[in-house]
């Protein structure tokens, strides 16, 4: 008989294993939109959600790593399609925030598991996904106000030029309220 060494239970192996293809599909949403919205023209916006792609895949190794090293075991799974390209720039950006608002309700759960079974290393580890979707909604959110700004669902394309050259200098990661200071607001 060996050792029992996975430090992981069955259930949460199971969610975590799901949402490594949450994260998978998640990086295949935003090369899909990046795909659509190049071929529209818009470098700086396909640029930004490219990088973005990159993140999530990203998010979905860092899974694949805590599970191995708790023991436990890897179960790659097919990823879902991303479903069908927005029809603009409007419709991109609120299907990226709905699609991120899913993958926090994905990433509480876990928490909420983790909290449950009092699997503390879990729920420590997650700690940083809590944080990273603020960040994630908190992009989102300030694509959704720009493209509010540009006159949403009726951007005009001199407006969706100015937004295009905006998000080729935006940087990848928000500033959340948590982290800031007087002397950095
Ligand atoms: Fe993985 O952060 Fe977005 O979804």
């Amino acid at each position: 008989m060996f050792m029992e060494t996975n430090r992981l239970s069955n259930k949460l192996a199971k969610a975590l294993n799901n949402q490594m293809t949450n994260e998978a599909h998640n990086a295949q949403i935003y090369l899909a939109y990046a795909s659509w919205i190049s071929d529209k023209g818009y470098e700086g916006i396909a640029n930004f959600l490219f990088r973005h792609a990159n993140e999530e895949r990203n998010h979905m190794m860092k899974i694949l790593e805590y599970i191995l090293k708790r023991g436990a075991k890897v179960t790659i799974a097919a990823i879902p399609a991303p479903g069908p390209d927005p029809v603009s720039v409007n419709d991109c950006f609120e299907k990226i925030f709905k699609s991120e608002v899913e993958n926090t309700a994905s990433i509480y759960n876990i928490v909420n598991l983790s909290m449950a079974e009092k699997d503390w290393a879990t729920w420590n580890f997650m700690q940083w996904f809590v944080k990273e979707q603020t960040e994630e909604e908190t992009l989102a959110l300030d694509l959704l106000a720009k493209i509010k700004v540009a006159g949403g669902a009726n951007a005009k394309a001199d407006a969706l030029y100015t937004l295009d050259k905006d998000l080729a200098d935006t940087p990848d990661d928000a500033t959340l309220a948590q982290d800031v200071t007087v002397e950095k607001p």
